[in-house]
C-alpha cells in the first residue's frame, strides 16, 4: 500500500482506491461528486434564449453600469446529470480524489510521499467561459496531497509555464527547512520555465485541512490551488464521529488572467477597486448563464458547464472539509435545512458548535460535520458571497453559488429547497473567535516582546494604489530576504542579528521584524483601513488574544485572558479594526505576514518575521534552491 503510494500518480492511486473500494461494497454511500460532465444543452439554451439580454462587461473600464433586473435575478442552471453517457472534461481532475477514503492508515509508520507536479498553461473553462488556465498534470483543481504526520512529503515541479512559480504548503510549519516554504521574494526565486524543482520536507508536529497554493504574485487566482490534508494517530476519536470525510473547495472566479486584471486595479488614482470576481465554484465547476454577455464580449461561452453534485445517503454523517481557495471573496456557506456542526478551524480542533452559515474567507479551513437526517430528496449548498465587501457591483455575478446535495443520486433541481432564514453577513468578518474553542486545551504562555504594525493603503507619490504596513510597501525582494539573511550571518553582520525591526533590509519594501533568539511575541495588527482583510502568518499559528475597533487600549494588555484562545493560521482584520496575536518565535527563518487577497499582497500588504537567528546563522541553503536565483 504505502510502496504503491510512492510510486504511481497519486490521482490514479486515488481512483483505484475507489474502484476497489466499490468492489467490495455495492451500495457504497460516499459523497460521490459528478461536476463537470455533459450538461442538459437544451434547458440551459432554453433560458439563454428566455433571458436574453446580452449585457456588456464592464470591469475593464471600471464603470460599473448595473443593470439591477438583471444582477438580482439568481439564474437557475443545470447541475451534472447522472447518466452513463456522461463524458468528463480531460482536464477536470476527478474529485473522486477528494472523496478521503476512509480506510487510510493513521497510524502508519512514517514514509516517503512523492508527487510529480507538471504545471502548464491550457485553454479550459470551469464555469463555461473559456479562459486561459494554470493548471499541474493537466487538471483543475490541483491533485489531493494526502499525508500523515511524520512523512517526508517529495514534491517535483515541472514548470511548463512561460513564467517563472513556486509552490506554497499552507499552514505547514516547514521547520528548519524555511527554503521550502514556497515564497517568492521571501523563501525563494521563481522556478525559471522549463526547469523542476523538487520540494522536499517533512510534516512534523501538525495534523489537519490545508492547502497548497501558487505564491509567485497573484498567480493562484489562475488555477493553482489543491487540498493538502494531514492525518494522525490522534484523529481516532474525531474519526468516530463522521462516517465519510469530503474535500471541499470553494473560491470566487473571474474570466480573466489576474495578471491582465492586475495593472487596472494598481492604477493610479483607483482606490479599494479590486476586480469583483464573475462567478464562483465549487470544487472547481459551476454554471454561468452564457446569455449574460454579448456575442462581441471577446469571451467564448460554452453553456454545457455544471454545478457540482454530492450524492449522499440518508443518516450518515459527513465531514465537509472546507477550504476557501478564492482570491479575494468570503462566503458564507450554508447547506439548505443541514445545520452544520464545525469541528474544525484551520487545523485546529474545536469544540462543535452549531451554525446555519458559516463565514470562511480567503485561504480559511473549516470543517463541519452534517447530518443526512432530512427527507430523501434534493438540496441546495450554497457558497454566498458577502457582496458587500465588494468596491462595485459585476453585472454577470450571481452571488449565491450553488451546488447540490442529493439523497436520491439524482440532479433534479429542488423545488422546495429554501435557504436559511437567518440573516446573511453584511460585513466580512470571521465567525467570532469567542465560539471557537480548541478542543485540545492550551494555555497561552506570556510574552517578551510586542510590537505593533498599522495597515493602510495609500496613494503614492506615482498615484498607484498601494498597501503599506507602517511606511513599507512590499515588493518581491529580486535575492530573497532569506538568501539575504543567511549570507548575512554567515559574514557575521551583526545588523542581521537585532531584535526589533530589521534594518538589514531594505526599508521600503522589506518590513522584517527580527526576534534572534526564541521569544513568545505579541503583534498588534491595526488596520487604518475601511476593508476588512484576511492575514495569515506563514510556518506558525497564533493565539487570537484580543480584537476590536478603533484603539487598543494598553492598560487592558495585563488582563487578556490567557485561557485556552483560539489558535489559527489566518484570520480576518476587521474595517478599521485590530487584532491581537500571539505566537511562539520559535521556528527558524523568514516568514511572511500578509493578506491573502491575492490584490492586496500585490499592492504590497506583506511584512515578515525573521525568527531564530541563532539557528539561522549556521544554515546552508540547499543549492538546488539557491540556483533558482542565478537563472
Ligand atoms: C515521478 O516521475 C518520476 C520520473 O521523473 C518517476 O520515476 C516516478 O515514478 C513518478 N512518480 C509518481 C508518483 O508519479
Ligand atoms: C449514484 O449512481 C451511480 C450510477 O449512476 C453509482 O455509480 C453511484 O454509486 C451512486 N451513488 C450513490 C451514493 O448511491
Ligand atoms: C462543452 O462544449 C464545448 C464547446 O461546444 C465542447 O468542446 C466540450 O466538449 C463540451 N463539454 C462537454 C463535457 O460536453
Ligand atoms: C523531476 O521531474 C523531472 C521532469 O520529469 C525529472 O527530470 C527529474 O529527474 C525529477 N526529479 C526528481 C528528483 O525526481
Ligand atoms: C530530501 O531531504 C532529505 C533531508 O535533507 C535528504 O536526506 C534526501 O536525500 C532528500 N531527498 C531527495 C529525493 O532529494
Ligand atoms: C506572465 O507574466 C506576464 C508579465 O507579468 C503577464 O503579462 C502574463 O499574463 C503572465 N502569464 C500568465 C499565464 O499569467
Ligand atoms: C426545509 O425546512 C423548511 C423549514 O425551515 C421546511 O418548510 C421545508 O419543507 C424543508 N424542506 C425539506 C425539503 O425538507
Ligand atoms: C437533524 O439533526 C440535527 C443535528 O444535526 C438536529 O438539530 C435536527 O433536529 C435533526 N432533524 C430531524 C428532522 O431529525
Ligand atoms: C509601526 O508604526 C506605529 C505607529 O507609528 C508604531 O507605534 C509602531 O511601533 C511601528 N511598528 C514597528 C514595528 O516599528
Ligand atoms: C551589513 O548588512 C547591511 C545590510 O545589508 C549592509 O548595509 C552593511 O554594509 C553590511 N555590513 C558589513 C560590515 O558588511
Ligand atoms: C477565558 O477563556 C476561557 C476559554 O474560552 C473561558 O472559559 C473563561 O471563561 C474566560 N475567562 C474569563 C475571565 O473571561
Ligand atoms: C521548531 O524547531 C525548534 C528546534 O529547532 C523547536 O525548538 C521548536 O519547538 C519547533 N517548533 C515547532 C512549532 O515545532
Ligand atoms: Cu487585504
Amino acid at each position: 500500500m504505502v510502496a504503491e503510494t510512492q510510486k504511481r500518480p497519486p490521482q490514479v492511486e486515488m481512483a483505484e482506491e475507489k474502484n476497489n473500494a466499490a468492489v467490495k461494497s455495492s451500495n457504497r454511500t460516499s459523497l460521490l461528486l459528478l461536476g463537470g460532465v455533459t450538461a442538459i444543452v437544451i434547458v440551459a439554451l432554453a433560458l439563454g434564449l428566455g433571458l436574453g439580454l446580452g449585457l456588456k462587461h464592464h470591469r475593464h473600464d471600471g464603470a460599473a453600469t448595473t443593470n439591477p433586473k438583471t444582477s438580482s435575478a439568481p439564474s437557475p442552471g443545470p447541475t451534472a446529470p447522472s447518466s452513463a453517457s456522461e463524458s468528463v472534461q480531460s482536464w477536470r481532475r476527478s474529485t473522486l480524489e477528494y472523496d478521503l477514503d476512509m480506510n487510510w492508515d493513521i497510524n502508519a509508520s512514517p514514509t516517503i510521499r512523492l508527487f510529480n507536479f507538471t504545471i502548464s498553461e491550457i485553454q479550459a473553462a470551469p464555469d463555461g467561459i473559456l479562459r486561459p488556465l494554470l493548471v499541474i498534470n493537466g487538471q483543475f483543481p490541483g491533485p489531493l496531497v494526502r499525508v500523515n504526520r511524520g512523512d517526508r512529503v517529495l514534491v517535483n515541479v515541472t514548470n511548463q509555464l512561460s513564467n517563472g512559480t513556486a509552490l506554497h504548503w499552507h499552514g505547514l510549519y516547514q521547520n528548519g527547512t524555511n527554503w521550502m516554504d514556497g515564497t517568492v521574494g521571501v523563501t525563494q526565486c521563481p522556478i525559471p520555465p522549463g526547469t523542476s524543482f523538487l520540494y522536499n520536507f517533512t510534516v512534523e508536529s501538525q495534523y489537519g485541512t490545508y492547502w497548497y497554493h501558487s505564491h509567485y504574485s497573484s498567480q493562484y487566482t489562475d488555477g493553482i490551488v489543491g487540498p493538502l490534508i494531514v492525518h494522525a494517530p490522534e484523529e481516532a476519536t474525531t474519526r468516530e464521529s463522521y462516517d465519510f470525510d469530503q474535500v471541499i473547495l470553494l473560491q470566487d472566479w473571474y474570466h480573466d488572467l489576474s495578471a491582465a486584471l492586475m495593472p487596472g486595479y494598481l492604477a493610479s488614482g483607483n482606490e479599494n477597486t479590486e476586480p469583483v470576481p464573475d462567478n464562483g465554484l465549487i470544487q472547481g465547476t459551476n454554471y454561468f448563464n452564457c446569455s449574460l454577455y454579448a456575442n462581441d464580449s471577446g469571451y467564448t461561452c460554452q453553456e454545457n458547464s455544471t454545478r457540482a453534485v454530492f450524492a449522499v445517503t440518508q443518516g450518515k454523517r459527513y465531514r465537509l472539509r472546507l477550504i476557501n481557495t478564492g482570491a479575494f471573496t468570503e462566503f458564507d456557506f450554508s447547506i439548505d435545512n443541514h445545520t452544520l456542526s464545525v469541528v474544525e478551524a484551520d487545523s485546529t480542533l474545536v469544540q462543535p458548535v452549531a451554525v446555519t452559515r458559516l463565514p470562511i474567507h480567503v485561504a480559511q479551513r473549516y470543517s463541519v460535520i452534517v447530518y443526512t437526517n432530512q427527507t430523501s430528496t434534493n438540496y441546495w449548498m450554497r457558497a454566498q458571497m458577502i457582496t458587500d465587501c465588494f468596491s462595485d457591483d459585476n453585472p454577470v455575478l450571481n452571488p449565491d453559488v450553488q451546488a447540490l446535495i442529493t439523497y436520491t443520486n439524482t440532479t433534479s433541481e429542488p423545488t422546495d429547497s429554501v435557504d436559511w432564514s437567518t440573516a446573511l453577513d453584511l460585513v466580512c468578518k470571521d465567525l467570532s473567535p469567542s465560539m471557537l474553542t480548541p478542543a485540545v486545551v492550551e494555555i497561552a504562555p506570556s510574552p517578551n516582546n510586542a510590537f505593533r504594525i498599522d495597515v493602510s493603503f495609500q496613494i503614492g507619490a506615482y498615484a498607484l494604489d498601494r498597501a503599506y504596513i507602517n511606511s513599507t510597501t512590499w515588493t518581491a525582494a529580486k535575492d530573497p530576504t532569506l538568501n539575504q539573511a543567511v549570507a548575512g550571518l554567515k559574514a557575521d553582520n551583526s545588523t542581521f542579528n537585532a531584535l526589533g525591526l530589521s534594518s538589514a533590509f531594505d526599508k521600503a519594501s522589506q518590513f522584517v521584524i527580527s526576534i534572534p533568539e526564541y521569544q513568545v511575541v505579541d503583534l498588534l495588527i491595526n488596520s487604518l483601513d475601511e476593508g476588512a482583510h484576511p492575514f495569515h502568518l506563514h510556518g506558525h499559528q497564533f493565539w487570537i488574544m484580543a480584537s476590536g475597533t478603533g484603539d487598543f487600549d494598553w492598560n487592558s494588555y495585563a488582563r487578556l485572558n490567557t485561557t485556552n484562545p483560539m489558535r489559527r493560521d489566518t484570520l480576518t482584520i476587521d474595517a478599521y479594526g485590530w487584532t491581537l496575536i500571539r505566537f511562539r518565535a520559535d521556528n527558524p527563518g523568514l516568514w511572511a505576514l500578509h493578506c491573502h487577497i491575492s490584490w492586496h499582497m500585490e499592492a504590497g500588504l506583506l511584512m515578515q518575521f525573521q525568527g531564530r537567528t541563532d539557528l539561522m546563522s549556521h544554515w546552508t541553503i540547499p543549492s538546488d534552491v539557491l540556483a533558482l536565483c542565478s537563472t
